[in-house]
């Protein structure tokens, strides 16, 4: 672990990105603001899976620049990026054999993002990594998340009594087993063995049992043992995780210090996903601050950004990173 580790301790300071089809609506769902994080837009608004295909079949991101994305995060500093391969919305932002739910298939772009950001992070020096949400998937007939399509559990509604369905409901577990089985494992695999990401990021844990979650981390071990696993891998409490180091904060701007090896995960605003609403984006100040203050606690810093449906960082977080960058540039 220590060998696989290394580069990451060293890093001190990342990109997250969250990228999806969500990007495009943006927040806005039938003329109204959804609130809070944009990413959840399918869950929040109930959006039937055909409805929200739609979305897919709209997304063109044709101010998608690759190497800028990397320029930007290399001049503010970061020394690793990660984005998400699929979100909780179960859509794949690459060319999936897997699953045909992907933006190579549904989109009008009909193009892979992900081989030009890995092309981008070698050019430029900067580890890369995706985030894959293996538990949560609103997509998938048997993935836990989705009440509205599907009468699934770990949704919103309190179905097969809510958080702990698996312990109450076993009889339930066989479906999350084959979604397990046949799109997170192979996505996964897929993932690494096409993209070769040094790091993968996981996340809401507590969908799954903990016997699925360990599954898939031995899977991710089998595949590739010097890829860096996040703590979210399993279980959902600060204190109980697994994968390489824990990840802290339950609020997109804090962090709390832990002990051992540990990321805390700030946006520049409140939502993960870009919210045409959300204007709340904190100064540059506070992100220096953050950095600093992690930094001498031996933590990470993985600052959020989320960029628009059209492929291009949104003005407040250009902002956001280019003042980091100039500060960077005087002080090191
Ligand atoms: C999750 C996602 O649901 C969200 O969309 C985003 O990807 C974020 C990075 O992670 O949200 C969480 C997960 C865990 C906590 C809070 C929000 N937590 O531990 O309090």
């Amino acid at each position: 672990r220590d060998s696989r580790i290394a580069w990451w301790r060293d890093a001190r300071f990342g990109m997250f990105i969250h990228w999806g089809i969500y990007s495009l609506p943006a927040g806005e769902w039938d003329g109204k603001n959804t609130g809070g994080y944009a990413e959840h837009l399918m869950r929040k608004a109930k959006i039937p899976r055909s409805t929200y295909l739609e979305l897919a079949h709209r997304f063109n991101p044709i101010k998608f620049n690759a190497d800028k994305w990397v320029q930007t995060a290399k001049y503010a500093g970061m020394r690793y990026l990660i984005i998400t391969a699929k979100h909780h919305d179960g859509f794949a932002m690459y060319n999936s054999q897997v699953s045909d739910y992907n933006i190579v298939k549904q989109t009008a772009w009909k193009h892979d993002p992900m081989i030009d950001l890995a092309a981008a992070c070698k050019k430029y020096g900067i580890k890369f990594g995706f985030y894959y949400s293996h538990a949560f998937d609103w997509e998938h007939p048997d993935a836990p998340g989705n009440d509205w399509d599907y009468q699934n559990p770990g949704g919103d509604l309190n179905l097969f009594g809510g958080r702990n369905w698996y312990d109450l409901h076993p009889e339930l577990l066989p479906k999350a087993v084959n979604y397990v089985n046949t799109k997170a494992i192979p996505q996964i695999k897929e993932l690494i063995t096409k993209y070769h990401p040094d790091i993968l990021w996981f996340d809401t844990p507590q969908k799954l049992p903990l016997s699925e979650n360990i599954r898939i981390l031995k899977a991710i071990r089998e595949t590739d043992p010097n890829i860096v696993v996040n703590g979210r891998l399993a279980r959902g409490s600060n204190d109980l995780q697994m994968g390489d180091y824990k990840n802290t904060g339950d609020r997109p701007a804090e962090f709390f210090p832990a002990t051992g090896d540990w990321e805390a995960i700030p946006t520049t605003n409140e939502s993960y996903g870009y919210s045409k609403f959300d204007k709340s984006h904190k100064p540059v100040s506070f992100f220096i601050r953050l950095l600093a203050k992690a930094a001498s606690r031996g933590g990470n810093l993985l600052m959020n950004i989320g960029p628009m449906g059209n492929g291009e960082f949104a003005f407040e977080d250009m902002a956001i990173l280019k003042g980091i960058g100039s500060w960077m540039s005087k002080n090191s």
